[in-house]
């Protein structure tokens, strides 16, 4: 079928009767993909919606994720009455999706907004750790046992650090020799990568419900004053530590490059970027936050880095048959960008935990 007949059909099911006018695709995310589609209404002006495909490789549940979506986009709206949401439309019989036996398909409220991949104005850093922080607050009463794991082991780093062992172990693409230098690294620091779940796994650090896919461009920004409007992307709130919702912001945030910058000399951590996500992130969270849980803060940083570099670096030796690829080494790019990102923090680490201290104590 023609696509444009298909993105027709879908946003009919979702009860959409303007005239169609066409589609575009969206550069968002590593996993679903995504269209803006647009309408003309009849006075005359035209309206989007955005139409997402849902990658069911890696959420093997889809229906427990939206039912997820809808769970806390529901708590958060009782709490913020009136204020821009993410609203999912319906279908006629009540369903906040389409499967059409091969794809499963969502549709959204477009929300005309910035958005930023890489970031040099610090006001905006701050603002998206305000954000982060916030959205995690605003969860604090949400019953964690509520939730579906729609990817079990999410941001477990043992785990992700054995199905790198197996994907060496299976080497399904043939391309392990190339990567033998990468995959020393990830292993030399295996111990500290892991110190956070291993925490996790002693009962030492609290479960909340976290968002876990911390991205800066998860966070709609206002065209006008870059103020933030609304976190979007909530497909992997799941319970999980203060620490990955951290840590996932500043690996992708506080790079001095975007995460798959080919020549990975350039890439570092940006202590400025740091320093402001953290004022912004702490001014919401430090009050709630358990001493062990500031004190693993800046580590977490590391943590999440790393673990995202054995995923690349598994994916790509799987083949890529996780993330969405835009060259056949692109994986590798990634897991590159990653552990250069990684070694960069361990050197920096001492300053990290200074300013995480100094931003708590300002903010409590
Ligand atoms: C994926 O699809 P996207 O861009 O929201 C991934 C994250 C990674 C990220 C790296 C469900 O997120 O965990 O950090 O790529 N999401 C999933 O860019 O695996
Ligand atoms: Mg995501």
């Amino acid at each position: 079928m023609d696509f444009n007949q298909k993105m027709l059909e879908v946003c009919r099911l979702f009860r959409i009767e303007y005239e169609y006018l066409g589609y575009e695709t969206i550069q968002m995310g590593n996993v679903n993909r995504t269209y803006k589609v647009n309408f003309l209404l009849p006075e005359g002006k035209p309206k989007s919606f955005l139409v997402q495909n849902v990658n069911t490789y890696a959420f093997r549940n889809p229906v427990g994720l939206m039912e997820n979506i809808d769970k806390v986009t529901e708590h958060i709206r009782r709490k913020k009455p009136g204020q821009l949401a993410l609203h999912f439309h319906h279908t006629a019989d009540r369903k906040t999706y389409v499967e059409d036996g091969e794809n499963f398909w969502r549709m959204t409220n477009y929300v005309p907004s910035v958005t930023f991949n890489t970031v040099t104005d610090l006001d905006v850093v701050r603002n998206a750790g305000k954000a982060f922080g916030e959205f995690q607050m605003d969860l604090a009463d949400f019953d964690i046992g509520e939730l579906t794991e729609t990817i079990p082991g999410f941001h477990n780093t043992r785990n992700r650090y054995e199905k790198l062992r197996q994907a060496i172990r299976e080497d399904r693409a043939g391309r392990a020799s190339q990567v033998q230098e990468e995959i020393a690294y990830l292993l030399s620091v295996q111990d500290m990568a892991c110190r956070l779940t291993e925490l996790q796994l002693a009962g030492e650090l609290p479960l909340r419900v976290t968002h876990n896919d911390t991205k800066i461009n998860n966070v709609l920004f206002d065209p006008r004053d870059n103020a933030p409007m609304i976190v979007i992307d909530l497909d992997t709130v799941m319970p999980g530590l203060m620490g990955h919702d951290f840590g996932d912001a500043i690996r992708f945030a506080a790079n001095f490059v975007e995460e798959d910058c080919p020549g990975c000399e350039k890439a570092g951590l940006d202590l400025r970027v740091f320093r402001a996500f953290a004022e912004g992130f702490l001014e919401k969270t430090a009050r709630a936050m358990t001493e062990k849980e500031l004190q693993t803060l800046a580590l977490s940083s590391f943590a999440l880095t790393a673990e995202l570099a054995t995923r690349f670096l598994a994916d790509y030796l799987d083949g890529d048959l996780y993330f969405k690829i835009n060259a056949p080494d692109h994986n590798l790019v990634r897991a590159r960008c990653q552990i250069a990102l990684a070694k960069d923090m361990l050197r920096k680490m001492p300053e990290m935990e200074q300013v995480v201290l100094a931003c708590a104590a300002a903010a409590k």
